[in-house]
């Protein structure tokens, strides 16, 4: 098997896991938080740098690579990892989500998604044995399920369908898969905030026997405690032997909650897309950095961080770089919330070790500025 989750310990406090998973490219401690590379890239990140802030494993994305620049093309290359000059893991998703989120531009059968190129309007067809084909040429460690990702809200009658096809589509994405000892394919659980279409997608995926689960169609515009909520009944369902996903998370409340209800990995654009807005996540809450109280403030960014950036730079600097629309400033900013984010997963893992995370998210919400 490509991929396998090796447990160390659970939290006595929390129930939360701690782990390691085993992949084609190196071993990842979990809990994880994956920065995202959508476009073989994490924006504004040399692969070094991001070894230097410990990052073991990105996510790209299918249908992305797919129109540009071709995954013929990046197969032509040597695969992903080459093509980048990435040799840790690299996760895929598999365009079923970004697919769905072109709205008016798709079209969706049980055949698969047509689709218009966000690019350049050209027309496109993916199926789930397409999905699986760019993923396998792309090469990547990990690869995810065609599944439909369900808007928030949405009837009862329209998620139990969506999911059944999803799990259709998810038995096809298996058999078309040409690579299982080279690359793990992780099923995705859907069915919105049913409990009941939860956990008839949980047994159905789980019953097609994935090296890995994931938790899809949250964090859709629902309220935090509802995604908790169903969080809260998911996991259980699944097996404690493989590692769990929960997709596109990514706000240090959110890691801290899921890690709590035994999620191991996470995604999620936003450290890197706010950083390009001049917004920081630190110890101490966001810090907005173009904000004028932060003309004449000598202080790094975040005191408590011991990053490149904050080690060698103050807020006024980059309050100075983000105003003058200088690239150093995305530079920078991402480099110190990629930095934060994976620091405190770091942290988390510690919290668990001790069987203390819940003393551990009590102390992290007091200094980060949230209720509890
Ligand atoms: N499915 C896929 N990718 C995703 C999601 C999903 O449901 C989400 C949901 N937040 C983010 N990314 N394939
Ligand atoms: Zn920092």
């Amino acid at each position: 098997m490509a991929v396998t989750y090796e447990s160390i310990k659970v939290c006595k406090q929390s129930g939360a896991r701690l782990g390691r998973v085993h992949t084609p490219h190196g071993v990842i401690d979990t809990p994880v938080f994956m920065p995202v590379g959508t476009q073989a890239t994490v924006k504004a990140m040399t692969p070094e740098e991001l070894k230097e802030i410990e990052a073991k494993i990105i996510l790209s994305n299918t249908y992305h690579l797919y129109l540009r620049p071709g995954h013929k093309l990046i197969e032509k290359a040597g695969g992903l990892h080459k093509f980048m000059n990435w040799d840790r893991a690299i996760l895929t998703d598999s365009g079923g989500f970004q697919v769905f989120s072109l709205g008016d531009l798709r079209k969706i059968t049980e055949e698969g998604v047509e689709f218009r190129s966000h690019l350049d309007g050209s027309k496109h067809f993916i199926s789930p044995e397409k999905a699986i084909e760019i993923q396998n040429s792309l090469g990547s460690d990990i690869m995810m399920v065609f599944d439909e990702c369900v808007p928030y809200p949405a009837e009862h009658s329209y998620v139990k369908n969506s999911l059944e096809r999803t799990t259709r589509w998810a038995k096809r994405c298996k058999d078309a898969h040409r690579k299982p000892d080279q690359q793990a394919l992780f099923g995705i659980i859907q069915g919105g905030m049913y409990k009941d279409l939860r956990e008839q997608s949980a047994k159905e995926i789980i019953e097609l026997d994935f090296p890995g689960y994931a938790v899809g169609g949250l964090s859709v515009g629902e309220p935090k405690s509802l995604m908790y909520e169903v969080l809260d009944y998911t996991t259980p369902w699944m097996p404690a032997d493989k590692p769990r996903y929960l997709m596109g998370v990514g706000t240090p409340d959110c890691l801290i909650e899921g890690v709590i209800r035994g999620i191991d990995m996470f995604d999620c654009v936003l450290p890197t897309r706010i950083a390009r807005n001049g917004t920081a996540m630190t110890s101490v809450g966001k810090v907005v950095i173009k904000n004028a109280q932060y003309v004449e403030d000598f202080l790094p960014l975040d005191p408590n961080c011991q990053c490149y950036t904050c080690k060698n730079y103050s807020r006024a600097y980059l309050r100075h770089l983000y105003k003058a629309q200088e690239i150093l400033s995305a530079r920078l900013v991402t480099y110190h919330n990629l930095y934060f984010l994976i620091d405190v997963m770091k942290q988390v893992r510690e919290a668990i070790k001790k069987d203390r995370l819940l003393d551990f998210r009590k102390e992290f919400f007091q200094k980060y500025g949230y209720e509890q």
